[in-house]
């Protein structure tokens, strides 16, 4: 009887340990999701989250194809997703696992199809830009009442950044949109794979590298909303951010963010299951957690990028679904241009290329 007993009791904490042991490790940009999500998806599926953050997609491409990272879903940007896929960083997902998946909107995996072939490996996450956030004040101050801050002049002529050098200059150090962008700048093809043209950029960033004050991908958002910087080349949503950041702050900062009208980069955040994702099963449901509509939308609402997800868009405050820098017009979408993965040998070339311009050799 003892002995049943006793049996019983550990068959019992047997079950509940593999109960407990339920867990999904998600790898995400940051300042991405409204983070009450995180505990609703916990508290809906009783698994355990782990939630790191990067904002670098180079830094992930570096764990995804050195394999064993330990994630279960990761963020790659499409052309950086591509490039993984041809790798075999991925596993397809199992759409029987998705239901949610019906809530996705066309208009987007059309675009992403260019990524990732009949979304077999990835759903969009979110989707923006890459453009300028600049304090109105602080910039009208040094250039003057009349400057048009909606020009890439604003931060690629030499004559602006140095009058915009002493209330600070912050760039992405994001290679794959900071080269394309003065591809443009130049009037080149900003998705050119050509060695000879992706090295003009350096004519664009010798000149003005001395008045960037630094390359980094994250810090600004706080940097702009605290009146520390005056100008930022960074991703729409983030800015947004810092716009309500200074606004909550009642610090007397307005931050605005601006996509120029030579052209800005466009860009899609998929989530992808790593091959070797140690909970694939804990993975496809975070990935339906997300694709629910109000879940999509509480996101969107929350960081002001757009989403892939129609049913969504009901959910949507109307600060985002209506500002045409979150979901563009059509007017805003035809200066948009999007890009694809540099081929390993440029890739190389870009990389030495980039160090080169932000050690400013
Ligand atoms: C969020 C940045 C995501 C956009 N902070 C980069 N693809």
């Amino acid at each position: 009887m003892t002995k049943t007993l006793l049996t019983l009791t550990a068959a019992a904490a047997l079950a509940a340990g593999a109960v407990q042991a339920q867990e999904v490790r998600v790898y995400n940009w940051s300042d991405y999701i409204d983070e009450d999500l995180l505990t609703k998806f916990e508290e809906e599926t009783g698994i355990d989250l782990t939630y790191d953050v990067f904002d670098s997609n180079e830094v992930l491409e570096t764990k995804m194809l050195a394999g064993s990272s330990g994630y279960d879903v990761v963020v790659p940007t499409g052309t950086f997703l591509q490039r993984q896929i041809q790798a075999g960083a991925f596993q397809k997902l199992d759409k029987s696992q998705l239901p949610n998946i019906e809530n996705m909107w066309s208009v987007v995996t059309d675009r992403t199809e260019a990524y990732d072939p009949g979304a077999e490996y990835s759903i969009n996450y979110m989707w923006g830009t890459t453009g300028i956030g600049v304090n109105v004040d602080k910039v009208k101050e040094a250039l003057g009442e009349d400057v048009p801050m909606n020009s890439w002049d604003l931060v690629f002529k030499p004559e602006n950044m140095e009058k915009l050098a002493g209330c600070g200059v912050h760039f992405l150090d994001a290679p794959a949109e900071m080269i394309p962008a003065a591809l443009n700048y130049l009037g080149e093809n900003p998705d050119s794979h050509d060695p000879e043209v992706i090295a003009r950029a350096m004519e664009v960033y010798e000149p003005i590298r001395p008045h960037i004050q630094k390359f980094h991908s994250s810090e600004y958002i706080n940097a702009l909303a605290n009146g520390d910087i005056c100008v930022a080349v960074g991703w729409s949503g983030d800015i947004l951010q810092a716009r309500d950041r200074a606004v909550e702050a009642d610090n007397g900062v307005t931050v605005e963010y601006v996509i120029p009208t030579e052209g800005a980069q466009m860009w899609f955040d998929q989530m992808a299951i790593p091959v070797d994702a140690p909970n694939p099963e804990q993975a496809h449901a975070f990935l339906n957690f997300i694709m629910d509509a109000q879940n999509m939308a509480a996101a969107s609402n929350y960081v002001y990028y757009a989403n892939g997800n129609k049913a969504s868009q009901e959910f949507l405050n109307e600060d985002v679904i209506g500002d045409p820098a979150i979901y563009p017009d059509q007017e805003t979408l035809d200066n948009l241009f999007t890009t694809t993965p540099y081929p390993p040998r440029v890739q190389r070339d870009v990389t030495r290329l980039w160090t080169e311009i932000k050690s400013g050799v």
